[in-house]
């Protein structure tokens, strides 16, 4: 590879097909996530700890040493607590966002106007009693019921509980949250009291304001995360155990490549499965290529690789997460990527030029300019999965370059509650038998994001799975975390003997990874089922169990409304960069040590992932000495 005067920051890609396909985009000099990074240096120390504001026209205000308040009398404890708000506001409203388009397909379907059929009809069943409705009858009909009834408590007010919370929490939970007052309404009228809360000069209690953060942690939960995986898994199938493989190496020039970008991954399926009729495969193969092929970037490529059983020699794997989305446009490979949510970088519309790449937005909410919209409609599926396959098919006749590096690693991905039950001869029991004996120490859940920071972009991620797999702790991921730890083979059940003898012995006799991977970042409410699972078997709460949770690299508000999640159930979060909270002494202090008294959950920061690795040891031996 050449190299480039551009190839200079110190911030690269921990994998090696990412540094070589950084160096193929510096040589080409076209812009890309790490060299903007670089560019951004130094970034705002104020910002950084929390402690500016921007909201009014007396600001923007900073807490300095000669002004400990903002003009309008803001102190730092209150400008963290509600940007920390707005963020929380805006994670939850994106999951409830696609939860709800899970939920308008439900109801398409009941209506016979949606061109799929429900592929979980027990766990539909199953979920509709749960909630008190008829689940008697034609499928469709229980479709459309529930989907009619997830819409409902979308749009229900802040001062009736939420149904789905009363139906799904643990009674334990439910009981810490009534002496807290945080039991949630519907989401759209918690959103708007939470945004309101947020104005200047209107909620000036930092408590108060964390306290709302909770209570739309729990809607993320129970509204955002389970619409968007168990509706999800009911109309498009629940993950099986799947072996495939991983990375930019993936990309394979003779075919023509669709990468798939985003969160929602019903076209997506539509669109693969249109993909194996005889005309397109025709289409194809009448310009030269050897067939069509998928690839997946960010989330949805973790997802669809746990479904992967069910699209075979289609579906070639994940290519990469966020911070490669660039670097896979810059193989010259792919002829068309379409995306549904987030995350598709801002710069992506000037690469994809460089590459020939047609893009496509599939959903409303992404919208760049002068880009294809297709935008998904639950009745237009198959209409417009033939439109991607034809711009598609032609676009990869106006290919130039290729440039694709290394070989791919595999990976066994395609774990959820139900599998991992299978696993263990469907049955909780020997789970908690490993556990209790000590062959599986703890489980700790990475979650969410890769960031471009010097000493992360999968770096922070890796080492710190590294070292808790040696202390025989479970690891189970979801997110883009999966990515640098698929490209480091650690999603091949090989990968066990980098474990502590224990684990390597439990994974060995299962044939499992010491990594599990649930799938996407919507996933993590899949991950949330396992642990409800397990404590409702012990009869315990949450915070009684050896189960952490970490966000390694966490980066955007999804991430922060998830942590509030995970707090609010009673989970310690490890989290890493540092949370813009520093400047507050009082919120720092709150998140890391006093709501712990609260719901059991608290938030653990430390930038070394050796270190942390201990201290998630700590925690896991604390509870363990504790249930034991
Ligand atoms: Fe975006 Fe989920 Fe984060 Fe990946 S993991 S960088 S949000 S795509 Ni949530």
């Amino acid at each position: 590879m050449v190299e480039n005067s551009m190839f200079k920051s110190k911030n690269q890609p921990s994998d090696s097909c990412g540094c070589d396909m950084h160096q193929v985009i510096c040589s080409d000099n076209v812009t890309n996530i790490y060299d903007r990074y670089a560019s951004q240096q130094p970034q705002c120390g104020y910002s950084s700890a929390g402690i500016c504001c921007t909201l009014c026209t007396h600001g923007p205000c900073q807490i300095t040493r000669k002004a400990s308040r903002g003009v309008c009398g803001a102190t730092a404890d209150l400008m963290i607590a509600r940007n920390l708000l707005s963020k929380v506001s805006i994670g939850t409203a994106a999951n409830v966002y696609h939860a709800k388009n899970n939920a308008r397909t439900l109801v398409a379907i009941g209506k016979g106007l949606a061109d799929y059929k429900i592929k979980e009809e027990d766990k539909l069943r199953s979920i509709a009693s749960r909630v008190g409705l008829d689940n008697s009858g034609p499928i469709n009909d229980v479709a459309l019921r529930f989907g009619e009834f997830f819409l409902g408590q979308i749009n229900s007010n802040d001062y009736d509980p939420l149904t789905l919370v009363k139906a799904f929490a643990l009674p334990q939970r439910l009981a810490v949250w009534e002496k807290l007052d945080i039991i949630p309404g519907g989401p759209g009228s918690e959103l708007m009291t939470s945004l309101t809360k947020g104005l200047t000069n209107m909620d000036a209690d930092p408590i108060d304001l964390m306290l709302q953060a909770l209570r739309l942690g729990i809607v993320n939960e129970f509204v955002g995360l389970f619409g968007a995986t168990t509706l999800q898994e009911i109309i498009i199938g629940t993950a099986k155990p799947y072996m495939g493989m991983a990375s930019i190496g993936i990309i394979d020039p003779k075919f023509v490549n669709l990468l798939i970008n985003g969160h929602q991954p019903l076209l997506a399926t539509k669109v693969m499965e249109m993909a194996q009729e005889e005309e397109f495969i025709d289409k194809a193969k009448s310009i030269g290529a050897t067939g069509i092929k998928f690839y997946g970037c960010v989330c949805e490529g973790q997802t669809l690789l746990n479904l992967g059983s069910q699209f075979e020699g289609v579906y070639g794997g994940p290519a990469g997460n966020l911070t490669q989305q660039e670097l896979i446009l810059a193989t010259g490979a792919i002829d068309v990527m379409f995306f549904d949510f987030n995350c598709v970088l801002p710069s992506l519309v000037d690469v994809a030029k460089q590459y020939h790449t047609k893009l496509i937005s599939t959903d409303k909410v992404v919208r760049q300019p002068d880009v294809l919209r297709l935008e998904y409609e639950p009745d237009k599926v198959k209409e417009i999965a033939e439109s991607i396959l034809n711009e598609a098919i032609k676009s990869y006749t106006q290919r130039g370059r290729i440039n694709i590096p290394l070989s791919p690693p595999k990976a066994m991905a395609g774990f959820t509650t139900e599998s991992v039950l299978e696993a263990l001869g469907g049955k909780l029991d020997p789970l908690v038998n490993l556990i209790a004996d000590g062959s599986i120490k703890g489980v700790c859940a990475v979650v969410g994001c890769n960031t471009v920071r010097e000493g992360q972009s999968g770096a922070m991620t890796t080492k710190l799975v590294q070292e808790l797999i040696k202390k025989d702790i479970l690891i189970i991921s979801a997110g883009c975390t999966t990515n640098p730890l698929e490209n480091l083979g650690l999603l091949r059940p090989e990968a066990s003997t980098q474990a502590g003898k224990r684990l390597d012995g439990v994974c060995e006799s299962l044939g499992v990874p010491p990594v599990l991977s649930y799938g996407g970042c919507n996933d993590i409410g899949k991950i949330v089922g396992t642990v409800r699972a397990i404590a409702k078997h012990l009869s315990v709460d949450i915070p009684k169990l050896p189960i952490a949770v970490s966000a390694p690299e966490f980066m955007e508000p999804k991430a922060v409304a998830d942590a509030f999640s995970a707090v609010a159930l009673g989970m310690m979060i490890y989290l890493a960069p540092l949370p813009p909270v520093l400047g507050s002494p009082l919120i720092t202090k709150l998140l890391t040590e006093d709501v712990e008294t609260l719901t059991g959950g608290k938030v653990y920061v430390e930038l070394d992932p050796i270190k942390a690795a201990i201290g998630i040891e700590e925690y896991i031996n604390l509870k363990r000495s504790q249930l034991l």
